[in-house]
């Protein structure tokens, strides 16, 4: 099993697309490990975009990314991160085939509506940087002492 990290970007949040994507992912057989519908700091965006710093859209990215909220996942399955991006499909839009995310709800890249992580790596540093310890495996998101005070 392999666990991969997508966002719903503030563009696919204000189009009412968080239902629409979640059932898409549902129905494809990935199981839902986290959720967490969030505005971001710019430092945070700019963390998780860093590989794209020096990119002329880098900027423009960034203010788009914490122009509103986002909701952020974590997707579990066998070949997660390849099978996600899969869903996804190509990061313009323009040439996203039908039937995938971008493919049926976006026409332009720099509105592309959803990401997900580009490999085994960057999943695990997006993860960790969405959710910190709370997406490692096997450490519950509650204390179940609380349950009895
Ligand atoms: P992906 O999101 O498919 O992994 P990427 O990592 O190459 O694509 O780029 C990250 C995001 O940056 C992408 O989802 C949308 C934006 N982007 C990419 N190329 C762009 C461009 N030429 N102009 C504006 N935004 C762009
Ligand atoms: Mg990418």
């Amino acid at each position: 099993m392999e666990r991969t990290f997508v966002m719903i970007k503030p563009d696919g949040v204000r189009k009412g697309l968080i239902g629409p994507i979640l059932t898409r992912f549902e129905q494809k057989g990935f199981k839902l490990q986290e959720m967490k519908l969030m505005r971001i700091e710019r430092d945070k965006a700019e963390q998780h975009y860093q590989e794209h710093r020096e990119k002329a859209f880098f900027g423009e990215l960034v203010s788009f990314l914490t122009s509103g909220q986002v909701c952020a996942m974590v997707w579990e399955g066998p070949n997660a991160v390849a099978a996600a991006r899969l869903l996804i499909g190509h990061t313009n839009p323009a040439n996203a085939a039908p039937g995938t995310i971008r493919g049926d709800f976006a026409l332009e890249v720099a509105e592309n509506i959803i990401h997900g992580s580009d490999s085994a790596e960057s999943a695990d540093r997006e993860m960790e940087l969405f959710f910190g310890t709370d997406a490692k495996p096997g450490i519950p998101s509650f204390d179940v002492d609380e349950l009895d005070s």
